[in-house]
């Protein structure tokens, strides 16, 4: 029996400390590499896990996208075929449509405004609304605010933006909005954006600074242009088939360690905010700085009707109203 060949091979190693327990390996992916903000906070979370639980579980990660797009991961994570994925909002609320809420462009002021949401009421109440979904959310993690690139112009307002084929996330709140900026958004998945910058498929793309520089994608865009139109919030989703078994010790091990990658992930998009749009510049890309932001805003107005209409224009202003 396999339960008694464990017990027996305990027994057998009981003193050489630790070995006998038996060793789970969680599939761990993301969209960017191992380097990058979610590889860092990625690492951290299995290293919390690999100590919490004494080496019983430890991971195996597949950046880059090894295991397809976001949408992909997740669904592969509610199925159970992955054990876990850090990925940005960017389909999530396809899944869970309480999320879409986070996803309103200009919703949060800054850094700290948003931080401060997710890890807040309304932010722990999201994530409340996964299980459901058969979806395990440990915690809020971060991809950062966007901002627009593209081969053509620099873009300080939105008629500047008008009329540029953009890929944008599988995300209806943000193609919604995007549109109002007069910009032409065409959804795909985040493998294929690379190639489609390269061939011209699409003229420009956003993301947040840890996104473009860990891509490259300074190689394939001349213009960037500092919009932060929209926060990029970013989740670590576990499986249901790995966190029904866990014990509750176990489980508050996995979550702890979520809140400290969470940290850990926040800090390095905070670095590459600070460094990275210098290093773009040496990479060739000539960065606007001036963006109009009241413009896009004011742009955005047709747009917010239909968010109060969807949301509810109350619970869109307890969000805005965190201070
Ligand atoms: O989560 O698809 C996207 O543009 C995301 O921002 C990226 O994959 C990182």
């Amino acid at each position: 029996m396999k339960l008694g060949h464990i017990a027996a091979a305990c027994l057998s190693l009981a003193l050489s400390a630790g070995a006998c327990a038996q060793t789970t390996t969680l599939k761990i992916g993301y969209a960017t590499s191992k380097e990058s903000h979610y590889g860092v906070g990625s690492t951290v979370f299995c290293d919390e896990v690999e100590k919490g639980t004494q080496g019983r579980f430890k991971c195996q990660h597949f950046a880059n996208s090894a295991l397809g797009g976001e949408r992909d991961q997740i669904e592969a994570v509610q199925l159970g075929t992955q054990d876990l994925v850090n990925t940005s909002t960017g389909p999530v609320g396809n899944f869970v449509p309480e999320v879409k809420i986070v996803d309103i462009p200009f919703l949060f002021r800054d850094y700290d405004h948003a931080r401060k949401v997710m890890d807040g009421p309304i932010g722990q109440d999201i994530l409340t609304k996964f299980p459901s979904k058969g979806i395990i959310a440990l915690a809020w993690t971060e991809n950062g605010f966007r901002h627009m690139t593209n081969s053509k112009r620099d873009i300080v307002k939105p008629s500047d933006a008008a009329g540029l084929k953009m890929r944008t996330m599988e995300n209806k709140v943000h193609m919604d909005g995007y549109r109002t900026f007069g910009i032409l958004p065409t959804p795909m998945a985040f493998p294929e954006l690379f190639g489609a910058l390269q061939q011209g498929t699409v003229d420009g793309q956003e993301n947040p600074i840890p996104v473009i520089l860990s891509s490259k994608f300074s190689q394939v865009q001349k213009h960037l242009s500092l919009t932060g139109h929209v926060y990029s919030p970013a989740l670590l989703l576990l499986s249901p088939k790995v966190w029904n078994k866990l014990s509750d010790a176990d489980k508050k091990v996995f979550v702890d360690a979520a809140k400290k990658a969470a940290l850990a992930q926040r800090k390095k998009v905070n670095d590459d905010e600070n460094n990275g749009i210098a290093q773009l510049e040496k990479d060739g890309m000539k960065v606007t700085r001036t963006v109009d932001g009241a413009a896009f805003r004011e742009a955005l107005k047709p747009a917010y009707a239909g968010y109060a209409k969807e949301f509810g224009a109350d619970n869109i202003k307890k969000i805005a109203d965190v201070r």
